[in-house]
C-alpha cells in the first residue's frame, strides 16, 4: 500500500471519527451468489469441488460464531457481514452487512459470544452478536491505542489456546528499522490489558494460526519488496514460545542478507522460516485443516490463501497453497486452488481461508467480493 495523500489522509480520519452507522442489511443471498464469476476455471485435485457461497464485498478475514455464523471483515469498503451458512451445505447463505463506517476492518475473531473487529488502531466489540444479527449492538472499543499507521496498518486478529488475542503490528515501510513496537505480533487480554510482544523480526503477518494439538502458534509473514522478481520468498514461520526473532529487516527467508540492513545482523542470529514460499505472493490468511471430510492425508496440514504478486514482473500467488507437515517439520509446499490468474489479469484474489462446520474449506476473495466453499466429493 502506498503512502496516502493528504486528501485520502482527511477522508480516512473523517471515517475514523464518525458515528459508527450500524445498519443491518440483507445484502444478498444465495440466489445471487453464482453471479457471473467464472469458478468452473478454478483447478483443484482430483475429488473437489468449489462453489460460491456467498457474494460478500472486500471480503477479508473470517472467524466462525460459536453457534454458527461466519462473520467476515473488509479492508477500504469498511463493512463486516455475517452470513448465516445453509444446513448441512444445502440451501442458501443469508449474508447480512452488521456494520459499516470502520477504517479497514480486516480482521474479525469471535470469543464468549462476542464478535472482535479490527479498525487499524482500534479493537471494537460487538457483544452478544449471534442472537442480534438483524439488530446488531452499537461496538464497544476495546482499545484504540494500537498503532494508527495505514501502510501495514491492517489488524489480523485471533483469540489463541492461551485465551489471548493476538494481533499483528506491521512495519509502515516496504524496508525499514522498525521502533520495538513495530514488525511484531503482539499479544493481550480480552480487554486489550497486559500488552506484550509475542514475536518479532516480522514485516507483517496477516494470517495466523495454531497448531491444533500441539497449540502452537504458525504464521504467514510477507516478504520485502523491490529486491527483484524472484527474492526473497515470502514465509511460513513457527513460534512454539515467545520471545523468538524472525530476522526482518536484517534476514529474508532464512539466508539471505538484506543489502541495505543486512551487515549489521547475521542470519544465524534468527530464527528461519519453516517453509519459503513463493517470491512477492502475498501469502495473507492460514489455517490448520481440522475438518474429517477431506482425505486423512490433509488432517491438520496447512492452507495458506496466496492474494497475488504486484511487485513482480510475471504474476505469481492468486491461488490457495498447502503446506504439510511431519511433526513440526514442513515437508512440502504445493498448489491446492488456482485458476483466480488468468495470464497477467486475475478476476479474484484469495484473502483468507477458514473451515467450515460441515469440513468444507472456506476461501474468501476481497476482489471478486465472495466467499467460496471446497468440499470433497470423491
Ligand atoms: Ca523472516
Amino acid at each position: 500500500m502506498s503512502a496516502l495523500s493528504p486528501v485520502s489522509t482527511r477522508l480516512a480520519m473523517w471515517r475514523a471519527d464518525c458515528v459508527l452507522a450500524v445498519l443491518p442489511l440483507l445484502v444478498s443471498s444465495a440466489a445471487l451468489a453464482q453471479g457471473t464469476l467464472p469458478i468452473d476455471t478454478i483447478r483443484l485435485p482430483p475429488g473437489f469441488t468449489i462453489s460460491v457461497l456467498a457474494r460478500v464485498p472486500n471480503a477479508r478475514a473470517m472467524t466462525l460464531g460459536s453457534e454458527g455464523t461466519l462473520f467476515v471483515g473488509s479492508g477500504s469498503a469498511g463493512e463486516v457481514h455475517a452470513v448465516t451458512l445453509p444446513a448441512a451445505g444445502k440451501g442458501e447463505a443469508v449474508v447480512r452487512r452488521i456494520a459499516s463506517g470502520l477504517r479497514d476492518p480486516a480482521g474479525v475473531t469471535f470469543h464468549n459470544g462476542a464478535l472482535y473487529v479490527s479498525a487499524i488502531n482500534r479493537i471494537l466489540r460487538f457483544d452478544d452478536i449471534e442472537r442480534r444479527l438483524a439488530d446488531p449492538p452499537a461496538p464497544v472499543v476495546v482499545t484504540d491505542r494500537l498503532p494508527s499507521e495505514t501502510h501495514h496498518g491492517r489488524k489480523f486478529i485471533r483469540f489463541g489456546p492461551d485465551g489471548k488475542l493476538y494481533s499483528n503490528i506491521g512495519v509502515p515501510c516496504n524496508i525499514c528499522e522498525p521502533d520495538s513496537s513495530h514488525g511484531v505480533i503482539v499479544r493481550m487480554n480480552a480487554d486489550a490489558s497486559g500488552l506484550e510482544v509475542y514475536a518479532r523480526g516480522l514485516r507483517n503477518s496477516v494470517g495466523f494460526d495454531w497448531h491444533p494439538q500441539a497449540k502452537e502458534l504458525w504464521f504467514t509473514d510477507n516478504g520485502r519488496d523491490q529486491l527483484g522478481d524472484d527474492t526473497p520468498p515470502d514465509e511460513l514461520n513457527h513460534a512454539p514460545r515467545a520471545g523468538m526473532n524472525f530476522g526482518y529487516p536484517y534476514c529474508h527467508g532464512g539466508t539471505i542478507a538484506d543489502p541495505q540492513y543486512g551487515s549489521s545482523h547475521a542470519c544465524r542470529e534468527f530464527t528461519a522460516p519453516a517453509q519459503n514460499l513463493g517470491p512477492h505472493v502475498a501469502a495473507l490468511g492460514m489455517r490448520f485443516y481440522t475438518g474429517t471430510t477431506f482425505p486423512a492425508a490433509y488432517r491438520n496440514q496447512i492452507f495458506i490463501a496466496e492474494h497475488g504478486s504486484w511487485n513482480r514482473s510475471k504474476k505469481i500467488g492468486y491461488r490457495v497453497t498447502l503446506v504439510k507437515l511431519e511433526g513440526s517439520r514442513a515437508v512440502s509446499y504445493e498448489t491446492f486452488a488456482e485458476g483466480w490468474l488468468r495470464g497477467e489479469s486475475a478476476w479474484g484474489r484469495p484473502a483468507d481461508v477458514l473451515v467450515a462446520p460441515d469440513g468444507s474449506l472456506l476461501v474468501s476473495d476481497d476482489t471478486a467480493g465472495a466467499i467460496y466453499r471446497i468440499a470433497y466429493t470423491g
